[in-house]
């Protein structure tokens, strides 16, 4: 089953925000199996947005995230990275859709609340940098079959 890394910003955790994120994506249907809150250090800021490095926002983008504590969570689904980012709605709030966590909560690209994987390739790298195997959890819910077809 595909794995997504979703981080709740300083900005949703300063706001408050923490329960309505998680909430959104638990009623799509997907399945938490790893969950922390922490504080990133600049050495796992910079690794994580990486792909970043050379961009005028990069130094910004590393002291936010690093400015307070984030949740950092693994969420499972099939096509979870493409369902993650439709359910996050695009880069900048101004433009996303309403009904997007974005949209409907952000309004600006620099406090845009919410991270989640790219591509599934990414995805695994960003899991590997923000858990170890053991604290991704494996197990059933009862209603699976009310959420997925088999
Ligand atoms: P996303 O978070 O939608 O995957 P991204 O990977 O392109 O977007 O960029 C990572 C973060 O960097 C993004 O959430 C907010 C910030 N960012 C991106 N483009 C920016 C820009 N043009 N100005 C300021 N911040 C930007
Ligand atoms: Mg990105």
């Amino acid at each position: 089953m595909e794995r997504t890394l979703v981080l709740v910003k300083p900005d949703g955790v300063q706001r408050s925000l923490i329960g309505e994120i998680i909430s959104r994506l638990e009623r799509r249907g997907l399945k938490l199996v790893a969950m922390k809150l922490m504080q990133v250090t600049e050495d796992l800021a910079k690794r994580h947005y990486g792909e970043h490095a050379e961009r005028p926002f990069f130094p910004s983008l590393v002291g936010f995230i690093t400015s307070a504590p984030i949740v950092a969570m693994v969420w499972e689904a099939e096509n979870a990275v493409e369902v993650v980012r439709n359910t996050i709605g695009g880069t900048n709030p101004a433009d996303s859709p309403m009904g997007t966590i974005r949209g409907d909560l952000a309004l600006d690209i620099g406090r845009n609340l919410v991270h989640g994987s790219d591509g599934p390739e990414s995805a695994q790298r960003e899991i590997e940098l923000f858990f170890k195997t053991e604290e991704i959890l494996e197990y059933g819910r009862s209603n699976d079959s009310w959420i997925k077809e088999l």
